[in-house]
């Protein structure tokens, strides 16, 4: 025993001496102050990942706008200054996004790389998100979720639906809604061929909610994959991922119907633009189906527990709900569900729209990154310079802005007109220090990656938020409650997940 303790110090005596010979950067002249943290590799990252926000506050007031800290072997320059991050959205020169987002897709999905230049694929995903999640595409995306939306709500024994109060958790609640009626928005439906309308229906619910289990087991993984990890250390994750992608192959999807443009036209290209083989190609729907789930269904909680528990939030969006379904002349009936709410009345909805985003102002721990594609001058908005060596990432962290009380009164308080100007329309002015604000809100990224799906996401959160108040009545089971704390350990993926549930119940409105 005594041997193997020895040999092992040695070893770790050795490599802490060859990490402070060789794997510590000195800041030269001209570069942001560094930080290289007391773990060999690993840098500040454990640091960093305990807590994000506050370790970046910390090294803000040390350090000032710019710093730079090791991180899983990478020199991170995080850029803190709501004013100078213009110089890194629009600093497409010298910075590369494409690296990181593809290396990181490959990581988690297990596909073959999708960046063009690795020669797999001719595809330009990009013009394939603009064209499928925007546009006239999203109207037909809006109109078949609000189907699935009542489908799924009133249609499917998914939820206990009665005049009777039925307790559930918030999180489960929108989780089983929303992904179901977003997978069958996305993926379509596979009716079959039987002649038993029944039999079908139940065999179309069941694959769907094996979707939702192999998800959910998928996804809890999927910061580890992130991170770097191996999929074969986690057995249960892997073979969710793997049962996804057999759900997804071509044969599969190709039974299906009223499949949105996204997955048809990437079905569609597959031949023509890529070499990959029909795994891979089931593995890039897989993640597809993770970008149009994974913030979603948080982000849905958060809007739905804040509107829920704050009594002016929830009247103010009753009334606004109210007076759509008069001025369109419709009633909510729950026995024949086929409430239909144009784009322009959804777009009118200013009230939801700023619940929705205030909860994501609140829940929203994105990390928008770029890489260094040569050594160059990174200029900030207070004059000063900063060299930027290659390979380097820069990284903004909006929450910093998100949670600045010098923009945000009281930023950790909900407050559901916070986006609302004193004419009931979207309030889009904001000042620190009293300079008025470019970015300030940034949940969905920023330039070249920023979200192709955030007008959607908006749509089918207000819309979820719609049906709901039509036609349920809602409380939580503890009013007064505190917010449950943000799940930490996806800092960085964007919409944090509660660390625990909340109850509330429901029931049918009375006719
Ligand atoms: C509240 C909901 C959502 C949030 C907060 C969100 C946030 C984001 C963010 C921050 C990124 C950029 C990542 C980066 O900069 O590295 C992104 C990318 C993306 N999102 Fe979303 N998203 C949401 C919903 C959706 C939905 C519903 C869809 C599709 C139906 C979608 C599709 C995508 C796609 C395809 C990308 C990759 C874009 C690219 O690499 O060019 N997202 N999302
Ligand atoms: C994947 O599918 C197999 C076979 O249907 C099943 O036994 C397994 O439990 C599934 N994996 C997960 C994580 O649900
Ligand atoms: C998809 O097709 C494969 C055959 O290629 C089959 O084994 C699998 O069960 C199908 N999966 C689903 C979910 O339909
Ligand atoms: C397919 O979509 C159309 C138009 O949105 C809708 O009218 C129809 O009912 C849908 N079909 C199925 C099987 O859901
Ligand atoms: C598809 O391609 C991947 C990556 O090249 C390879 O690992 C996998 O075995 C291939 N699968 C099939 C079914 O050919
Ligand atoms: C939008 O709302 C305003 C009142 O808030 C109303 O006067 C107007 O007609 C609405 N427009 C649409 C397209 O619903
Ligand atoms: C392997 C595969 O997915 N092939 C399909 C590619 O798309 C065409 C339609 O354009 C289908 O016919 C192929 O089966």
């Amino acid at each position: 025993m005594m041997s193997i303790a020895f040999i092992w110090a040695v070893v770790v005596g050795f490599c802490c001496c060859l990490w402070l010979v060789l794997g510590i950067r000195r800041r030269q002249p001209g570069e942001p102050p560094v930080e290289n943290g007391w773990i060999p590799y690993l840098g500040c990252a454990l640091q960093f990942g305990s807590n994000p926000l506050e370790f970046l506050r910390s090294r803000q007031r040390k350090y000032g706008h710019i710093f730079t800290c090791k991180i899983a072997g990478d020199y991170v320059h995080f850029l803190c200054d709501p004013f100078s991050y213009h110089s890194v959205i629009r600093q497409g020169r010298h910075l590369d996004w494409k690296k990181f987002h593809f290396a990181t897709s490959v990581k988690a999905f297990g596909h073959q790389s999708m960046d063009p230049s690795h020669g797999y694929t001719t595809e330009n995903l990009h013009q394939t998100f603009l064209k499928t999640l925007q546009g006239e595409a999203l109207t037909s995306l809006i109109d078949n979720m609000m189907e699935n939306l009542q489908g799924v709500m009133l249609q499917s024994d998914t939820l206990k639906v009665s005049s009777d109060w039925e307790v559930d958790g918030i999180f489960a609640f929108c989780y089983k809604v929303m992904f179901q009626s977003g997978y069958l928005t996305l993926f379509g439906k596979e009716l079959g061929k039987g002649d038993k309308m029944q039999a079908r229906q139940e065999a179309q619910k069941a694959l769907v909610l094996s979707a939702l289990e192999n998800f959910k087991e998928f996804d809890k993984i999927f910061p580890a994959l992130v991170a770097g990890l191996p999929i074969h250390v986690f057995k249960s994750g892997h073979s969710a991922r793997e049962n996804l992608t057999k759900s997804m192959l071509h044969e599969n999807l190709s039974k299906r119907e009223n499949m949105s443009d996204l997955i048809s036209l990437r079905m569609l290209l597959n031949d023509t633009l890529s070499t990959f083989n029909d795994t891979s190609k089931a593995r890039t729907h897989v993640a597809l189906l993770w970008a149009s789930q994974a913030n979603t269904l948080p982000a849905t909680f958060w809007t739905l527990f804040y509107m829920i528990r704050s009594p002016d939030a929830i009247r103010a969006a009753r009334e606004e709900v109210q007076a759509i379904l008069e001025s369109s002349n419709q009633k909510a009936d729950p026995k024949k569900p086929c409430l239909i709410l144009t784009r322009e009345q959804l777009d009118n909805m200013t009230v939801l729209d700023s619940i929705i985003k205030e909860a994501m102002r609140l829940s929203s721990a994105s990390l928008n990154v770029r890489v260094a594609k040569e050594d160059f001058l990174l200029h900030l908005d207070n004059k000063e310079s900063y060299v930027i060596r290659k390979d380097d990432v820069i990284a903004l962290y909006p929450q910093l802005l998100h949670f600045d009380p010098e923009i945000y009164e009281d930023p950790l308080t909900f407050k559901y007109d916070r986006y609302l100007d004193e004419n009931g329309q979207e309030k889009n002015v904001f000042y620190r220090e009293g300079r008025k604000l470019r970015y300030y809100y940034m949940p969905f990224g920023s330039g070249v990656t920023k979200c192709p799906g955030r007008f959607f996401a908006v749509h089918e959160i207000k819309q979820f938020l719609t049906l709901l108040l039509c036609y349920f009545d809602m409380e939580l089971v503890e009013s007064d409650l505190k917010a449950p704390p943000l799940d930490q350990s996806r800092a960085g993926l964007g919409i944090l997940q509660p660390t625990y549930d909340v109850d509330f119940k429901y029931k049918l409105k009375a006719q």
